[in-house]
């Protein structure tokens, strides 16, 4: 069947197997990253209860490391992704479109793969800005994509593994002048593309690796500008945490023996210092000196003391986040602190005044703020 006139022609010589398989090796690596970093920091945020029991505090940065990971090689995927696009994207006007059952299903679930991707990396850009602009959870359609793009780009590699290995290595020119033009262009390509990569990199990296602050010129986030040089999220004002609810502020921890502190009675307590990094899920992190009451104390106060697993209530009253979960590999480590200070001064409103959670190997969004009760949980 000769292909309709309308169809376009193409002559470009890198649209080529051997191309798409050096782009796909990179933009695959840089997926497999994303993916994996992606897995951990989910479970770290909403262990299933099985894993919750046996979380690791150390190292108390992992944390900080593997979401730093997920987003830079997040954001290093979209011009690898583009490229492995433009490389490939001549096949979309193949001709006849379906030659078989087998090919029609192929191309299917390349178009599964590609649009699901394209949404990932979209959705995770957007989060980074902190800008949800859709009624559907991130969290649970960016981890359902994140198998959806696995399962097809498995079944992907399956399809095309003779493709693949066909073409990767570099076949050697022997005199046969445009095999070695090729060679050239590609080359010319793939140091665009290191180019493109290793300047979204550059220039977005500082909002999780501090020695890159300076350079961070593409990132949403500073994470020196805030209070006390911490960014901040969820605001007091926007959690409706009040001057007068603050006022009358007392810690209750419920346990066999419950009680209830001042926040004299806290301060009289014996205080700790840890330096331990906040690590968002929305891209950046920063390390920060906190002082205040081992967890570990209030617990044995209450009778527990081993640890326990804790449900924590803080005084928001609008949106997500306050009220959270801490199982006890948590709660019995001497750098989980119910914080009161921060780089030496009492905690900012903003930052969760007057007592918040702060713990190693924790994501940010678990690092509960102005927390006014702690329930042990059976
Ligand atoms: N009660 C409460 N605590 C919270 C939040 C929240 O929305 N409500 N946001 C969390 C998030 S997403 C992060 S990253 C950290 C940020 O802490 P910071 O504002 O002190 O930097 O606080 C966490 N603690
Ligand atoms: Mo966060």
């Amino acid at each position: 069947m000769p292909a309709p006139a309308l169809l376009p022609r193409f002559r470009g010589r890198l649209h080529d197997p051997r191309t798409a398989t050096v782009v796909g090796r990179l933009l695959g690596l840089t997926i497999l990253v994303c993916f994996l970093s992606g897995v951990i920091s989910h479970y770290l945020q909403e262990p299933p209860t099985w894993l919750s029991p046996h979380l690791p505090t150390r190292p108390a940065w992992g944390y900080r490391v593997t979401q730093g990971l997920h987003v830079i090689s997040g954001i290093a995927a979209v011009p690898l992704l583009l490229v492995k696009l433009w490389t490939v994207y001549p096949h979309v006007f193949e001709w006849p479109p379906v030659r078989s059952i087998a090919h029609a299903l192929e191309r299917l679930s390349i178009a599964v793969l590609v649009s699901a991707t394209l949404l990932e990396l979209f959705m995770g850009l957007l989060n980074t800005i902190q800008w949800y602009a859709w009624p559907f959870s991130f969290r649970e359609v960016h981890w359902a994509l994140a198998w959806v793009i696995i399962g097809s780009l498995l079944l992907h590699l399956a399809v095309k593994a003779p493709v693949i290995a066909a073409n990767w290595r570099r076949r050697r020119a022997e005199p046969p002048q445009p095999e070695l033009r090729d060679e050239v262009d590609r080359r010319s390509l793939l140091l665009g593309i290191g180019t493109a990569v290793g300047a979204v990199t550059l220039f977005t990296a500082g909002q999780s690796i501090t020695p890159l602050k300076d350079l961070a010129l593409l990132a949403p986030r500073d994470p020196d500008v805030g209070p006390q040089g911490l960014p901040v999220n969820r605001t007091a004002r926007s959690a409706g945490v009040t001057e007068e609810a603050v006022r009358d502020w007392r810690l209750r921890v419920e346990g066999p023996t419950p009680y209830e502190l001042t926040l004299d009675e806290l301060r009289a307590m014996p205080q700790h210092r840890v330096e331990l990094p906040i690590a968002c899920v929305e891209g950046w992190s920063k390390s920060a000196h906190w002082e205040g009451v081992r967890i570990k104390d209030l617990l044995a106060r209450a009778g527990l003391p081993d640890g326990a697993r804790l449900r924590i209530v803080s005084l928001q009253r609008r949106g997500g986040y306050g009220v959270t979960e801490m199982d006890h590999p948590y709660t019995r480590d001497d750098l989980t602190l119910l914080a009161l200070r921060l780089n030496g001064a009492t905690l900012a409103p903003d930052h969760g005044y007057p007592a918040r959670i702060i713990a190693p190997n924790r994501p940010g969004v678990v690092q509960t703020k102005w927390v006014t009760r702690l329930e042990v949980l059976a």
